[in-house]
């Protein structure tokens, strides 16, 4: 629906390595509307109910030591579509298998470092900024832009 929402992460070695406003960036041009913001270093408990669909698979702890290691940046982004526009923005994966012109396939080269994370549903998109972000952290607004983003 009109009011779908993703939770977008740039992933600590996304932070380190100096590509925060790089990926903001490719978002923000696509014309989704950004919601949410914070800079934050999360709890284990955190990163594993984040990933809790994952807890059984033999990466699941180096995920969990991976995104707990720094800071990471949480975005809410806002449209129709967004969720699946964003994992195209994003792209495969495994940042070899990445398309170019998508963040893995330009910013990337290993599964365990690939940089960004993009919900995988609407009902996860959900599920994820309510885990991430307290209830006033997240601003609904109407950017003046959009009739020229949308008809
Ligand atoms: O949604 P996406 O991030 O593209 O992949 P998931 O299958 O949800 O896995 C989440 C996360 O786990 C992935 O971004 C990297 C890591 N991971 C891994 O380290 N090794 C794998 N074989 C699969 C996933
Ligand atoms: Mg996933």
């Amino acid at each position: 629906g009109p009011s779908e929402r993703s939770y977008v992460m740039i992933k600590p070695d996304g932070v380190q390595r100096g590509l925060v406003g790089e990926i903001i960036s490719r978002f923000e041009k696509k014309g989704f509307t950004l919601i949410g913001l914070k800079l934050y270093t999360c709890s284990s408990e955190l990163a594993k109910e984040h990933y809790k669909d994952l807890s059984s698979k033999p990466f699941f702890p180096k995920l969990v030591e991976y995104i707990t290691s720094g800071p990471v940046v949480c975005l809410a982004l806002k449209g129709p579509g967004v969720v699946a526009s964003a994992r195209k923005l994003i792209g495969a994966t495994n940042p070899l298998q990445a398309e170019p012109g998508t963040i893995r396939g330009d910013l990337g080269i290993e599964t365990g470092r690939n940089v960004v994370h993009g919900s995988d549903s609407p009902e996860n998109g959900e599920r994820e900024i309510a885990l991430w972000f307290k209830e006033d952290e997240v601003c609904e607004w109407e950017p003046s832009m959009m009739p020229w983003l949308r008809e």
